[in-house]
């Protein structure tokens, strides 16, 4: 709309044209007021019934709340209106009639629950609460791209639907590709790996990963956005430096750039952006400080994947986020090294949030011999491979990465309940739609 002025700029003296949503109309019988909102606030509209044209009263207050208006006039400063200014209308134009029953309030006076106001996306992000962390979330990806960028890295698209999977064979969404089996995507990594043997070596990819994962869980997503990370010639150790880096990055521009998303959100006063180093534990170590909690019924042995008792156990005692590293080689994937002195053991690490795990990665297995032997010691079929494994045959520098699930960390990151808070329009067992 052109000339259109953000409620949030409408300065005393000014003519404007401010347009959006009905917020509230308060009729106190021969004042009135309808309030305006926008993305950048409200304004109040004021109506002296007794001095104003009939018709333009008429409109302005008869329009049911969440229409879409815009309104001309002059801005006037008036200490009593909620933003210390208001606008006396010359012209009202309803743009789009809302329906008086609306599937949920936007003001949030009245409660819903989160499955009308996942089928009522639109309305809820109208919500203050919804719409901060929406833009906590971009500020998030914002951030995250610049950190890529001062280090060096090369945003890459790659493609969602494989003629393979890489993170284990049953988690799969399968489709029909011209008559050919294939599936949705369960992660970057081959193809990200391809890359870092490519003249581009150091590359990021913010995209969606699909599982067919059965369970319903408050962390679960069966269509996530991972921030996928490689590098050429750097080890596991750096690559957790950067995956540090890139989490406080994260933090820094959230306190820095969204005050008023943290206050609407209740979290003004306790967000932090973590500043200390965060703890290395070893796999070993961990189990160890798991089992010395008392809190799980069976103690840990090695070789134990870490159930979500023990995660939360574990995150308790180290109270922030952690690495634990060195995981035993046969839970974690064929491309992930193992220590050349000790074959059991691998290069793969996680990064945690006390509440959960936020991402895994590790140094690559580069040496082409090495690799394949890796499929067949996770009974994988290496020419189902061939793409990926024969460009090991042509150059292949040692390399590592990680990456990150968008989701959990803007749900850890605004200790939000469930993990579909944090995305538009969740897929999960129950959804398909909207
Ligand atoms: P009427 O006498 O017909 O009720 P009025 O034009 O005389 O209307 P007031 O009596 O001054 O209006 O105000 C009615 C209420 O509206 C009061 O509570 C007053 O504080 C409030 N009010 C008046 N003008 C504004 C304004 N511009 N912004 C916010 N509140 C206002
Ligand atoms: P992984 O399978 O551990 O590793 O996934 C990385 C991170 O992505 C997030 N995540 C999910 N979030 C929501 N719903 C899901 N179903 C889901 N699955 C995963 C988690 C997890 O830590 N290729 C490796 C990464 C690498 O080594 O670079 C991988 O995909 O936060």
């Amino acid at each position: 709309m052109q000339n259109r002025t953000f409620t949030a700029d409408a300065t005393p003296g000014d003519h404007v044209t401010v347009a959006g949503w009905v917020h509230e109309i308060r009729d106190l019988g021969g004042i009135a007021f309808l309030i305006l909102r926008d993305k950048s606030g409200k304004i109040q509209v004021k109506f002296e019934k007794d001095e104003m044209d009939e018709d333009l009263v008429e409109t302005g207050l008869n329009v049911h709340r969440e229409s879409v208006v815009s309104v001309t006039g002059d801005v006037e400063e008036e200490e009593r209106a909620p933003t210390g200014v208001e606008v006396t209308p010359e012209d009202i134009e309803v743009l789009a009639e809302a329906d008086p029953q609306l599937p949920l309030d936007p003001s949030g006076k009245v409660e819903a629950d989160l499955s009308t106001r996942l089928d009522n996306r639109t309305l809820d992000v109208r919500r203050p609460e919804s719409k901060a962390i929406f833009e906590i979330r971009a500020e998030v990806l914002r951030a995250v791209r610049d950190y890529f960028r001062d280090i060096g890295s090369t945003e890459i698209n790659t493609p969602k639907i494989v003629a393979t999977g890489t993170e284990g064979g049953t988690e799969l969404f399968p489709l029909t590709y011209f008559g050919e089996e294939a599936f949705m995507n369960q992660s970057p990594q081959l193809f990200k790996q391809l890359m870092v043997g490519s003249g581009l070596e150091r590359v990021f990819e913010i995209g969606p990963i699909f599982r067919a994962e059965e369970h319903n869980t408050p962390r679960h997503l069966n269509e996530a956005t991972m921030i996928d990370f490689e590098s050429s010639f750097i080890d596991h150790e750096e690559a957790m430096d950067v995956c540090e880096g890139t989490l406080k990055a994260a933090y820094s521009a959230v306190a820095e750039n969204c005050q008023d998303e943290l206050e609407t959100l209740g979290l003004a006063d306790e967000f932090e952006a973590p500043e200390d180093d965060f703890p290395r534990l070893t796999y070993e170590e961990a189990i160890e400080r798991i089992n010395a909690t008392g809190e799980l019924d069976e103690q840990l042995v090695w070789g134990d994947d870490l159930p979500t008792e023990a995660e939360r156990a574990l995150g308790d005692d180290v109270g922030g986020h952690y690495f634990i590293t060195d995981w035993p080689s046969e839970i974690k994937p064929f491309y992930i090294q193992d220590y050349d002195d000790d074959p059991d053991l691998s290069k793969g690490f996680d990064l945690m949030h006390p509440r959960m795990e936020l991402v895994s990665g590790g140094q690559r297995e580069h040496r082409y011999d090495n690799l394949v032997e890796g499929f067949h010691q996770q009974g994988l079929d290496p020419d189902q491979f061939d793409y990926y494994t024969k460009m090991f045959k042509y150059g292949m520098p040692p390399h590592a990465g990680w990456a990150y699930g968008v989701e959990r960390l803007v749900m850890t990151m605004l200790d939000l309940e469930n993990i579909r808070e944090a995305v538009l329009f969740p897929r999960d067992r129950q959804r398909l739609s909207p």
